[in-house]
C-alpha cells in the first residue's frame, strides 16, 4: 500500500534567479518522497528560462508541470519585474487547478515576488501556503521590516540607513536602489510582498545557519518583525544534474589547479563597454589565467552577436588568445565550472544563487554587485569569510568606471591570499554538513515537509 505523501505545488517567478532555486527545490522535495507540481507560466522572458524548463521537465518526469499562459504587460519598464506583475495578477487562472488536483495539493509554495496577491487568493482553499525567499537571510530581514520602516514618520526615520532589529545597520547606499522611490514599481511590490509574509505558513531559505547565524536568530525569535512565521534554511539547495555540459570543460581539464579566476556579472549585467574594457585591462594585468563570461544586455534574446574584438579592441582579444585565457559570450553551466578544480576565485556580481554555488564550492569571492540585493549579499560574503566586497565600486550603469589597476590588485589580493583561501574553504566545510545527515538545512527540509501537511 502506498504511503500518504504531500502533494506540493510550487509556483516560481520570472528570470532564472528565481527558476534555478524553484526547480533545485522541486527535486529535493521529489527525492524526499513528496508529489511535486511545478506551475510555470508563459509566455517567458529569456530564452535561458524556456530552455532550462524543456531540459528540466524532460529529466525530471516525476515533476508534475501546471502550464498556464498569461497575457504579457506592455513596457516600458524592467521586463522581469513587468512580468513579476503580469503573474500578480493571475491567481484566478490557478485557483482552479490548485482545487481540483490529483492527488490534492497539501501546500503552495510561492516566490517572494508574487506574495502579496497569490497568499490571500489561496488562503480561503484552505492549502498551507508557504513563501520562498529567494535570496539571503539578510535581504529576508529587509524584506520583513522594510514596511514598518516606510510606516515610521518622515521626520523620525533615518536617511542614511534602515536598522533592522536584531540584524544591524543596512547603510541606504547597500538597500536595493529602486527602494529610494516609494513609486517605484519594484518597491510597491517589495513593500506588498513583505506584509504578507506574515500570512504565510512559513518562510524558505536558500541559506544554510553557519553563512547568515545572527540573522536567522533575530528572524526566529521575533526580534526582526514580532509573530514572524517559521524561517526554514534548507540550503545550499543541490544543483540538478545536467544533461549536456559546457564547451569551456576541455580548456579548464587543462588548467593547473585552483589556477583560474571565473569572472561573471549575472545575466542581466548591463555594464558599459567602458567598464567591460577596464575588467579586461585588470584581468589581463594580474597575470592570472581567466575564464570571462560576457553579457551586454538584460534579456538574452537581444543580446546581438557583437564580435568580442568590436567590443574588446582587436589587440586585447589577440593578447587573451596567446596568453591562453578564455571570453564566452553567452550561457556558461556555471557550477559546473565553479565545482572544477581549476578555479581558484570567482569575481561575482552576488546574485544569490551564485553566491551560494560559490559557497558550497569553497570557491573565494570577490563581490562586485551591479544592481538589486547584491549589495546586501555582497556583505554577507564579507562577513562569512567567504570572499573580499571593495565598497567604493560603483553598482553597474552608475556611470563610474572602476579603473583596470585596481582590478588588478583586488584580482591578486583574491587568487593569492592563503586566509582567503581557508575561510571559504571553511564555509564549504559548513555548507557540506548543514545538508548532510541530521544537518540544520536537511532539519529544516523535514519541518517543511511535516508542515505541508497541516
Ligand atoms: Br549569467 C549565468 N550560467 O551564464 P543569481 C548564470 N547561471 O548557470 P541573479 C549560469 O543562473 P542575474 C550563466 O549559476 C545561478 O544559478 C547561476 O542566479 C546560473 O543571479 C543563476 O546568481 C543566476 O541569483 O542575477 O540575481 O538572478 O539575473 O543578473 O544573473
Amino acid at each position: 500500500v502506498e504511503q500518504p505523501r504531500p502533494h506540493i505545488a510550487i509556483l516560481p517567478s520570472a528570470g532564472m534567479g528565481h527558476l534555478t532555486p524553484s526547480c533545485r527545490l522541486a527535486t529535493t522535495l521529489a527525492t524526499q518522497g513528496c508529489h511535486v507540481s511545478l506551475i510555470v507560466f508563459h509566455p517567458m522572458v529569456s530564452n535561458a528560462e524556456s530552455n532550462s524548463m524543456t531540459t528540466f521537465f524532460s529529466t525530471f518526469p516525476s515533476i508534475h508541470p501546471i502550464h498556464l499562459n498569461i497575457v504579457p504587460l506592455p513596457g516600458p519598464g524592467d521586463p522581469f519585474f513587468l512580468q513579476f506583475e503580469a503573474i500578480r495578477q493571475s491567481p484566478h487562472l490557478l485557483l482552479p487547478l490548485l482545487t481540483s488536483s490529483s492527488p490534492p495539493i497539501t501546500s503552495v509554495i510561492v516566490d517572494i515576488s508574487l506574495a502579496s496577491t497569490f497568499l490571500p487568493a489561496i488562503s480561503p482553499t484552505g492549502i498551507s501556503t508557504f513563501v520562498f525567499f529567494i535570496a539571503s537571510a539578510s535581504m529576508l530581514s529587509l524584506c520583513a521590516y522594510f514596511p514598518t520602516h516606510i510606516d515610521i514618520d518622515e521626520s523620525q526615520r533615518s536617511k542614511d540607513h534602515v536598522e533592522v532589529p536584531g540584524v544591524g545597520i543596512i547603510p541606504m547606499a547597500s538597500i536595493p536602489p529602486q527602494l529610494h522611490n516609494p513609486s517605484d514599481l519594484f518597491t510597491t511590490q517589495f513593500v506588498a510582498n513583505g506584509r504578507a509574509l506574515m500570512q504565510a505558513t512559513g518562510v524558505l531559505l536558500n541559506t544554510f545557519e553557519a553563512l547568515e547565524p545572527e540573522t536567522l536568530t533575530a528572524l526566529n525569535n521575533g526580534v526582526v518583525l514580532p509573530g514572524f512565521p517559521p524561517v526554514m534554511a534548507v540550503g545550499p539547495l543541490k544543483q540538478l544534474p545536467l544533461l549536456e555540459t559546457s564547451a569551456a570543460f576541455p580548456w579548464l581539464d587543462e588548467q593547473a589547479e585552483r589556477s583560474v579566476v571565473y569572472v561573471n556579472f549575472g545575466s542581466r549585467t548591463g555594464m558599459s563597454v567602458e567598464q567591460i574594457r577596464e575588467v579586461g585591462v585588470g584581468l589581463e594585468r594580474s597575470g592570472v589565467k581567466f575564464l570571462w563570461v560576457i553579457k551586454m544586455k538584460m534579456v538574452d534574446k537581444e543580446e546581438a552577436q557583437v564580435e568580442l574584438e568590436e567590443l574588446l579592441g582587436e589587440e586585447l582579444v589577440k593578447r587573451i588568445k596567446e596568453t591562453g585565457s578564455m571570453v564566452v559570450h553567452g550561457w556558461v553551466e556555471q557550477e559546473e565550472i565553479l565545482k572544477h578544480g581549476a578555479v581558484g576565485g570567482f569575481v561575482s556580481h552576488c546574485g544569490w544563487n551564485s553566491v551560494t554555488e560559490a559557497a558550497l564550492h569553497g570557491v573565494p569571492v570577490l563581490a562586485w554587485p551591479q544592481r538589486g540585493d547584491q549589495k546586501v549579499n555582497a556583505e554577507v560574503v564579507r562577513r562569512s569569510g567567504l570572499g573580499i566586497w571593495v565598497e567604493e565600486w560603483s553598482w553597474g550603469g552608475e556611470g563610474k568606471v572602476v579603473k583596470g589597476e585596481e582590478i588588478e590588485e583586488r584580482v591578486k589580493e583574491l587568487m593569492e591570499s592563503p586566509a582567503l583561501r581557508s575561510s571559504a574553504a571553511r564555509v564549504a566545510a559548513e555548507a557540506v554538513k548543514a545538508v548532510g545527515d541530521g544537518g540544520s538545512s536537511e532539519k529544516s527540509l523535514a519541518e517543511l515537509i511535516g508542515k505541508s501537511w497541516k
